[in-house]
């Protein structure tokens, strides 16, 4: 087993991206139930991720999401992050809410709408060379509804040369992560439902392009640590978007509906040393809060990246190559469930108040009176939410 100051500093140094809308409203098709105190502002959403990185410590950047998150000037809002102590993270691009995008934004079949969006995503990486930003994360709601409604290689065809565009945009230390997502807005085909084909296109574009794994956007039962298992072989995992579900999308808190789950794909990172913020892999959270107070939920989520990541660091990899080399099959499944079982909390504990943390950062956040002052402040204006 490592010791535990080797554990303790790879807890220290983990770093998780929070996503400026899960400050915002949210909620289903059905009803979004609005919070008091939510941001206003892109600048606002900032401020409460900072409350999040200053009780948990491991959360330093925000994504935002373009043009949910959109300002006049980003080199500003970067140094607001900054006065704040968090950074700008990834930048998400958005070419699904417009009308246009009915029948698809890069692939579809009108040349006019495919320019448009190419359009929005070079945009997106204009913004990110004023935000400082590494990562442009892609995700296309486009697809079709029924069988014949468009040609599907053709737009695989519409898919491969709107990426090579933005891909031959990117400066060198910039990079282009490719979302995939099983079904929903379209039901019969998505142009990028799945790894093998976020991944075909990646390979295709090169060395700046990667995958990214949106834990709720598989069939249930999919095995996703050995999906990981593979990216992270061939280099391509670009990073995660990290949520629970239960049944679809449900981009409930991470580690909510399946710790075991977290635990198992976390424990594949951390085989191969990919945590590290120096392996390139982005651990982003991509979730709304409907109907829980969204910074504590942050935190909570916070929390359980950081407990899954604790076990699988905990894992005693000697005794369970051993295992498996001898083919122990029950030796080798004990030694991975004793990690499992571990009760990570206190060492968690430790790690924090060894930083000058409180070790109960839920707690800590309820005393701040923060979630007060927020509700107090934030009165008239339009509060954020998903679609602005
Ligand atoms: C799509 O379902 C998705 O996972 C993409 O990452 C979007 O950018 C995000 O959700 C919007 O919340
Ligand atoms: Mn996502």
């Amino acid at each position: 087993m490592p010791d535990s100051d080797t554990i303790k500093a790879a807890l220290r140094a983990q770093r998780i991206e929070l996503p400026s809308w899960a400050f915002g409203n949210s909620g289903t098709r059905f009803k979004v139930f609005p919070q008091a105190g939510v941001p206003r502002t892109p600048q606002e959403k900032i401020a409460d991720a900072a409350q999040v990185h200053a009780h948990t410590g491991v959360a330093p950047s925000v994504a935002l999401h373009i043009p949910w998150d959109r300002v006049d000037d980003y080199a500003e809002l970067a140094r607001h992050a900054k006065d704040l102590g968090v950074e700008l993270g990834t930048i998400n691009s958005n070419v699904f809410q417009d009308n246009d995008y009915m029948l698809g934004s890069v692939t579809n079949p009108d040349p006019a709408v495919r320019r448009k969006a190419l359009g929005h995503l070079l945009e997106c990486v204009d913004i990110m060379d004023q935000t400082g930003s590494r990562d442009l994360k892609l995700w296309f709601s486009d697809g079709t509804n029924y069988p014949g409604q468009d040609d599907i290689a053709a737009r695989q065809d519409r898919l491969s040369e709107a990426l090579h565009a933005v891909y031959e945009r990117l400066s060198a230390d910039q990079r282009m992560l490719l979302e995939y997502k099983l079904f929903e807005p379209a039901f019969y085909t998505m142009d990028v439902p799945d790894w093998g084909t976020a991944y075909a296109h990646c390979v295709e574009l090169g060395p700046k392009a990667a995958v990214v794994v949106d834990t709720g956007h598989h069939a249930p039962g999919t095995n996703i640590e050995f999906i990981v298992a593979v990216l992270l072989r061939k280099g391509k995992l670009g990073g995660f978007d990290f949520n629970s579900r239960f049944y679809a999308d449900d981009d409930l808190m991470v580690g909510a509906a399946d710790p075991f789950q977290l635990f198992r794909i976390m424990a594949e990172v951390v085989a191969v040393h990919a945590l590290r913020p120096a392996a390139g892999i982005a651990f982003m959270l991509d979730q709304c809060h409907n109907i829980e107070p969204k910074i504590p939920g942050q935190i909570r989520s916070v929390l359980n990246v950081q407990e899954a990541t604790a076990k699988a660091l905990l894992i005693d990899r000697a005794a369970l190559s051993a295992a498996q080399r001898a083919g122990d099959v029950l030796g080798a499944n004990a030694v991975f469930m004793d990690a499992y079982n571990t009760d990570v909390r206190p060492l968690l504990a430790e790690v924090r108040t060894e930083q000058g943390l409180d070790p109960d950062p839920m707690a800590a956040y309820a005393a701040s009176g923060y979630a007060e002052r927020i509700v107090a402040e934030r009165v008239g204006g339009t509060a954020a939410g998903w679609g602005a």
